[in-house]
């Protein structure tokens, strides 16, 4: 029987590539996101491989996330794994300096949002008594450099959730896995420098860094552990990479 997935943030990088490699193993997909156009451009493409359906919402907004995820209809509630993405950095600023819009949009995006998803998806995973809830954190959430604390506070709570989650949830059958990834090349850096595409590239230059697919085979992975298996946290370096800004540049 084909597995159904809800991924939010499956517009671009880690989550779209998650799509993707769900899509090759026969998994069916509820995508989320807020840019109708790329969801839609994502969904068509992977209707070719399995049922698909679309969600367009907020993370941040409470009642549209609670409404739509209740709007499914009963076989798309049969939902077995819930991918927590959606998320972004906004911003490099020190905390006396920085700017409070971009912190409200990183704790309602990367934290509430994780929270208001997953209560509208853990009712249905326990009627079923079983599931697989991913968190992708981040190695900011267990590294904290300076200009990035909200970020990397942001992604440490991500970290506390996946715990907090797994102690409530494995004695109902529900796996919990926490994804710290460290420098993946999507439109991460772009959202972070607010469209400013020199500044963001540079981040990626002199090294190679991670592509959206090696996160999503990693995630893959975790979904695909035996019933005896819990894989609680994987951190994924790029290869060039020591530690959170740590990177060996050519
Ligand atoms: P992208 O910017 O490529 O993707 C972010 C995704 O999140 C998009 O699909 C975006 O969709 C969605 N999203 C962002 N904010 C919201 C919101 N408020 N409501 C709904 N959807 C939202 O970046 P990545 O793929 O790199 O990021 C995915 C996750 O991985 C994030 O949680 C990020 O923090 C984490 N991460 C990324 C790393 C990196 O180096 N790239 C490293 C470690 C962790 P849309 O704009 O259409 O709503
Ligand atoms: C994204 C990785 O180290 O740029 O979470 O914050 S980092």
């Amino acid at each position: 029987m084909s597995r159904i997935a809800l991924i939010t943030g499956a517009t671009s990088g880690i989550g779209k590539a998650t799509a993707e490699i769900f899509a090759d193993a026969g998994i069916d997909l509820i995508l989320c996101g807020r840019r109708k156009d790329r969801l839609d451009e994502v969904a068509e493409i992977l209707a070719s491989k399995v049922k698909v359906t679309t969600l367009i919402f907020d993370v941040r907004d409470k009642g549209a996330v609670l409404a739509m995820i209740g709007s499914l209809s009963d076989e798309w509630k049969n939902i077995d794994i819930l991918i927590n993405n959606a998320g972004n950095a906004h911003g490099l600023g020190s905390l006396d300096e920085g700017d409070t819009d971009d912190w409200d949009a990183m704790i309602d995006g990367n934290v509430k949002g994780l929270l208001y998803v997953s209560k509208a998806v853990i009712p249905l995973l326990l009627e079923r008594g079983k599931g697989h809830i991913v968190n992708i954190s981040s190695i900011a959430g267990k590294q904290t450099y300076a200009n990035g604390a909200v970020y990397c506070a942001s992604k440490a709570a991500v970290e506390v959730l996946s715990e907090g989650m797994r102690l409530e949830l494995t004695q109902h059958g529900i796996k919990v896995t926490n994804v710290a990834p460290g420098a993946v090349e999507t439109e991460f850096s772009l959202v972070r420098f607010k469209g400013d595409e020199s500044r963001a590239e540079k981040v990626y230059q002199g090294f190679d860094p991670l592509q959206a697919g090696d996160i999503a085979d990693a995630i893959f992975y975790a979904i695909n552990a035996p019933d005896r298996v819990t894989i609680a946290d994987i951190t994924i370096l790029a290869g060039a990479q020591s530690a959170a800004t740590t990177i060996h540049r050519k």
